[in-house]
């Protein structure tokens, strides 16, 4: 061990056994991947006892394992890495806080076996897809639980690259608005400094970056900085909150890139219907005359098929899409805001929108975007939906969206409540066809609307439906 290695030990140590009468520090000396001395041993041990926890690895090789890391401890747990590499041989997951504890990981790498695709699934034969780190919080919890990564990178799993999970229902939550489940009463608060994610969810369908499902009573608290989320198969980041709480969400200095590909459109849009929508006159079509659900395709999952009927039962209209994934997706549902700053960061070539904030029920939006570019994204730069009571308040200042497929900066509010966007020198152009697409503003019903304008140039337009422009 060197004069280094030792001071921080040390310091670690100095730190963190005052804590606790029972707290343990752990010192891992060899890299084998199971027995005396090792990472797994050292998690048994600590998952055992009672008191704050901190495990070092003080042995420089990299970690090859055969199964789960898994701590079932519900104290709090710190591992400090040196840049190691822990690699799973397997389609497992590599770190498990399975009892909801606090977990803070420290310069470590995490790697999964890698080569998944819609074409080489992680999902068949009763797997459900590795991910690199997993939080279980208990159905019993209250409080804060945390996950805290210091420069950590996370790579080449079939599943969520860092998932933490507040409901009852795993890995068939599902994601938005209408997510189901039920959770605990505990929030989440989840801090990612200088953290890598990339090639993740590449082997099964919505499977993101980082993802945090809260469900039963409680908020979302997010803190992103320094940190890259790229080529992941579904978004970059997803955040579903449902039932009561917020979402708060503070992103800095981090890029959003290229995500959002699984349901790879090279490989199934040739397996879409020959006609993949219609609109009919009543009584023109029957729903058995209309293309059924994709089948047989490499993942049918990536389909949507939306149906419309009228009242006698005749289809109105159908429409099939590949469903694509975002650079940043949160959705907030029941009591509760969406609150949001994004600060210095880029959100470009992401397959569906770049940043898509959706928020229902009870509750408002507040939104502010300085500093950042959204660009190259499938459809919408920024977009934000806001329905149910309450607002859309937005500041956008310095910031780009520049040739993105549907909208640059897009503010929707329904319902109850008001939408006001205040843009200083904000910068559009090249959105969609340039026909007012730089922004859109839009107050669907009762309510104030209101757009101002300060030094920006929207090369490509406004458009504002229902909301007063003042420059
Ligand atoms: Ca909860
Ligand atoms: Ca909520
Ligand atoms: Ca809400
Ligand atoms: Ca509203």
């Amino acid at each position: 061990m060197n004069k280094t290695r030792f001071a921080l030990i040390a310091m670690i140590m100095a730190s963190t056994t005052h804590l606790t009468a029972n707290a343990a520090t752990f010192v891992i000396t060899n890299s084998n991947d199971e027995g005396a001395g090792s990472l797994r041993a050292a998690l048994v041990d600590a998952g055992n006892t009672e008191g704050e926890h901190v495990i070092i690895l003080d042995n420089a090789d990299s970690i090859s394992i055969s199964s789960p890391l898994r701590y079932t401890g519900t104290s709090p747990l710190s591992i400090y890495g040196a840049g190691q590499t822990i690699t799973a041989d397997g389609n497992h997951n590599l770190l498990e806080a399975s009892n909801g504890a606090d977990l803070t990981v420290n310069n470590i790498h995490l790697v999964g076996p890698g080569g998944f695709s819609i074409e080489n699934r992680g999902d068949t034969d009763g797997a459900s897809g590795g991910k690199a780190i997993f939080v279980d919080v208990r159905d019993d919890q209250t409080g804060l639980v945390s996950l805290t990564l210091n420069n950590v990178s996370v790579s080449d799993v079939a599943n969520h690259g860092i998932h933490i999970s507040d409901c009852n229902l795993a890995d068939d939550c599902g994601g938005g608005g209408g997510g189901a489940g039920e959770g605990s009463a505990a929030s989440i608060a989840v801090r990612l400094n200088n953290v890598t994610v990339n090639n993740v969810g590449q082997g099964r369908f919505d499977a993101d970056g980082l993802r945090v499902d809260e469900r039963g009573e409680g908020d979302v608290h997010a803190v992103i900085q320094h940190s890259t989320f790229s080529r992941v198969g579904a978004d970059g980041v997803e955040i579903d909150e449902g039932q009561a709480g917020s979402v708060i969400a503070h992103v800095s200095d981090s890029a959003f890139m290229n995500n959002g590909d699984y349901c790879d459109p090279s490989i199934l849009a040739a397996l879409m219907p020959a006609a993949d929508e219609g609109e009919f006159e009543d009584g023109q079509k029957k729903e058995a005359d209309i293309p059924g659900p994709v089948t047989g395709s490499p993942d049918d999952g990536c389909f949507e098929r939306e149906v419309d009927l009228y009242d006698s039962g005749y289809v109105e209209e159908y429409a099939f899409a590949i469903d694509l994934d975002d650079g940043f997706d949160i959705d907030e549902a029941g009591p509760g805001d969406l609150q949001a700053t994004v600060i210095n960061t880029v959100i470009e070539g992401n397959l569906d929108e770049g940043l898509d904030f959706d928020e229902e029920d009870g509750g408002s939006i507040n939104m502010t975007i300085i500093g950042s570019k959204s660009m190259n994204n499938t459809d919408d730069g920024y977009k934000h939906s806001e329905a149910g009571d309450g607002g859309v308040f937005a500041h956008v200042v310095d910031s780009i969206a520049m040739a993105n497929g549907g909208k640059g900066f897009v503010f929707e509010e329904e319902d109850g409540g008001n939408v006001a966007v205040f843009a200083q020198n904000a910068n559009t152009s090249h959105n969609d066809d340039s026909d007012n697409t730089g922004f859109e503003i839009v107050q669907e019903d009762d309510g104030n609307g209101s757009f101002v304008v300060s030094r920006s140039s929207i090369a490509d337009g406004i458009d504002n439906d229902g909301v007063d422009v003042r420059n």
